[in-house]
């Protein structure tokens, strides 16, 4: 908490500096921002780190990048990492996209479903004060989600959307022995069934489409082709985890930048459909998993259009290799 009210103080400090220097960049900056859908990212970022999962990095770039969002706050997670290494990667990124975006610490494991944090209150304060308009891209386990609704109920009515990438519906699951469940309902899966139970306007992007595609040999090449500081960074910054994955899928699946994208780019998804859904909280080989035919109906995302995927991911990425 400590950091991110620093870095925030510190930013806050350079803003200043840059409305005083540029008050007519700030005219047309913030007039465009004010056109803008206010989106919040809910995330457990690792990428950079070690061995850890890329897909948060890429989709709170590519959201950051097109600028088609304005990004009210971002609120972190444990999940891919402990809430600190989260933290640490959130800050690298923004710093490296010299973005100022408020960062608000949240759960530290699924036993913090229930008790107030600043992601949990911040949560609720922005649906009350962007009644109706929100969206909520969430990308990581839900505790922090589940907690807010705690907080207060009324919040499951009135985002505008809740884009959630988490659960494996007619396909198998991505955690280790029983492959039943998907990583992030798997981590708290009470959160996951408080989440699926009560919100509206949910958008499930479930691995059925997550899973369509991967990064591969082909797009880390041409990432290594651009030679921009961000993409140095970026391919720094996945290279390792591609490594690792490359070796038994030929790449790493996107999952999180998949649900991103679809904020971008509505047209990637070809197949969609409403699937009556309940998330199993049993101690058993379902911890975690989704239970269909029972519970209440999700609209839930199930196949992409592949090609087009590609091609947003260097266009919202800024990958380019043009005249060089
Ligand atoms: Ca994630």
């Amino acid at each position: 908490m400590k950091l991110s009210l620093k870095l925030i103080i510190l930013w806050g400090g350079s803003l200043f500096f840059l409305i005083i220097l540029f008050p007519s960049c700030r005219s047309g900056r913030e007039s465009k921002k004010l056109s803008l859908p206010p989106l919040v990212i809910d995330t457990d970022i690792t990428m950079g780190l070690e061995n850890h999962d890329v897909d948060d990095g890429l989709a709170i770039a590519s959201l950051i990048l097109s600028e088609k969002y304005d990004i009210k706050g971002i609120t972190l997670t444990f999940g891919n990492g402990t809430l600190d290494e989260v933290h640490e990667r959130a800050v690298d990124l923004l710093s490296h996209l010299h973005r100022y975006i408020p960062l608000y610490m949240g759960a530290k494991n699924k036993f913090s479903l229930g008790i107030t944090t600043e992601a949990a209150k911040f949560i609720t304060d922005a649906v009350h004060k962007y009644d109706g308009k929100l969206l909520l891209l969430a990308i990581g386990p839900l505790t922090n989600l589940a907690t807010a609704y705690k907080l207060s109920p009324d919040i499951a009515k009135k985002f505008r959307e809740v884009v959630i990438m988490g659960g494996a519906v007619y396909q198998e699951g991505n955690v280790l022995p029983y492959m039943k469940s998907e990583y992030n309902f798997y981590r708290d899966p009470d959160s996951a069934k408080i989440v699926i139970d009560n919100f509206d306007n949910i958008k499930l992007f479930p691995l059925d489409i997550c899973m369509d595609t991967i990064i591969g040999a082909e797009e880390m090449d041409t990432l290594a082709l651009c030679t921009t500081s961000w993409c140095i960074y970026l391919y720094k910054s996945i290279k390792d985890w591609y490594d690792i994955m490359s070796s038994v899928f030929g790449g790493f699946y996107p999952y999180d930048l998949v649900a991103a994208t679809y904020l971008l780019d509505g047209d990637i998804v070809v197949k969609k459909q409403w699937v009556k859904m309940d998330v199993s909280t049993e101690d058993n080989e379902y911890y975690g998993a989704c239970i269909t035919g029972t519970g209440r109906k999700i609209e839930t995302y199930l196949d992409m259009d592949v090609d087009r995927f590609k091609e947003d991911f260097y266009k919202y990425l800024d990958i380019t290799t043009k005249g060089e």
